[in-house]
């Protein structure tokens, strides 16, 4: 088989897709690339890539025979707002080069989008799979740029791109890594290490999640999906719950008694969090390749406190 490139194999999905990539489809066809070095050594081959340089993409693809580029590397939203000309540079100009290098080489690309390709404009409860996208964010700005440059180049070029609007991410492997969302791991972090937890959002911000398990799968599954099913491309609504801070809060207090949370709200955050929908229809995906989550909030609260606890000390 041609092999499995991924960018940013290093960040918060990277971290958890590499193994399982390497489970499905075996470790000597997936290789791994990040712009910074890996700390351990990895299941399969890792090779530096800095990707907003097309000429080490093409010599990677080449090199390897890529097939399939899962296309990470990016930076999230809340970093993002802090340096934007960054990250149009990383999560535009990376994603041209990755959709260039396919077309030329005739490989497939799953890049993924977000809940933060809406904006202030979108219905914000049970938001359509089509719908209005004018985000106020440079993050939001690039992911649906980025959804139409791959949808573009699915129709022009026949490349076989396909994407997700991933929700928030909770994961007991992976460090959050600059997101608006990540508050709701923090909170995990926190419960077992101090019973206590600071939230930069409000009390009632509800935003959908997903249990890292259920995205790891939900990506394998739509790049595995059958195109002649495939409406849409780039890309597809995704979730599994919906909370607030205050009701995570209360559902890890049911396992972490005496657990206790408030509030200093950041509000570059807590704007961009306004900004977002509340809750999805991910009917689109559901329909088209069969997508199903695996993890609601109570299941997915007692799995991460029952891994977090073998891993992390309580401190008080
Ligand atoms: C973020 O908060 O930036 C991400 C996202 C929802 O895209 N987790």
């Amino acid at each position: 088989m041609r092999r499995i490139l991924i960018t940013g194999a290093l960040g918060q999905i990277g971290s958890e897709l590499v193994p399982a990539l390497c489970v499905r489809y075996g470790a000597e066809n997936v290789v791994a690339t990040d712009v910074r070095m890996p700390t351990q050594a990895l299941a399969c081959a890792f090779e530096h890539l800095d990707c907003t340089h097309i000429r080490e993409i093409q010599e990677i693809v080449r090199r390897f025979d890529v097939g399939q580029v899962y296309h990470l590397a990016s930076l999230l939203s809340a970093v993002a707002e802090h340096k934007p000309q960054a990250a149009w540079d990383l999560n535009m100009g990376s994603l041209y080069r990755v959709l260039e290098t396919a077309r030329q080489n005739d490989c497939a690309v799953f890049s993924p989008s977000s809940i933060g390709a809406f904006g202030p404009s979108t219905p914000k409860d049970k938001t359509p799979q089509d719908t209005i996208q004018r985000p106020t964010t440079i993050y939001g700005v690039t992911k649906v740029a980025g959804e139409l440059l791959a949808d573009y180049y699915a129709l022009r070029f026949g490349v076989d791109a396909r994407g997700l609007r991933l929700p928030g991410l909770i994961s007991h492997t992976a460090p959050p890594g600059g997101g608006t969302t990540d508050y709701a791991m923090d909170m995990f972090y926190q419960a077992i290490r101090y019973k206590q937890y600071t939230c930069f959002l409000q009390p009632d911000t509800r935003l959908d999640m997903m249990y890292m398990p259920d995205a790891i799968r939900a990506i394998i599954e739509v790049m595995a999906a059958d195109p002649n099913g495939l409406k849409h491309r780039n890309s597809f609504n995704l979730t599994a719950m919906s909370f607030t801070p205050e009701e995570l809060a209360a559902e890890i207090t049911k396992h972490v008694p005496g657990f206790v949370i408030d509030y200093e709200v950041d509000p570059v955050r807590q704007a961009i969090a306004d900004s977002w929908p509340r809750s999805l229809d991910d009917g689109a995906a559901r329909e088209e390749w069969g997508w199903a989550e695996q993890y609601d909030l109570s299941a997915m609260t007692k799995d991460m406190l029952d891994n977090l606890r073998s891993k992390l000390k309580p401190i008080r």
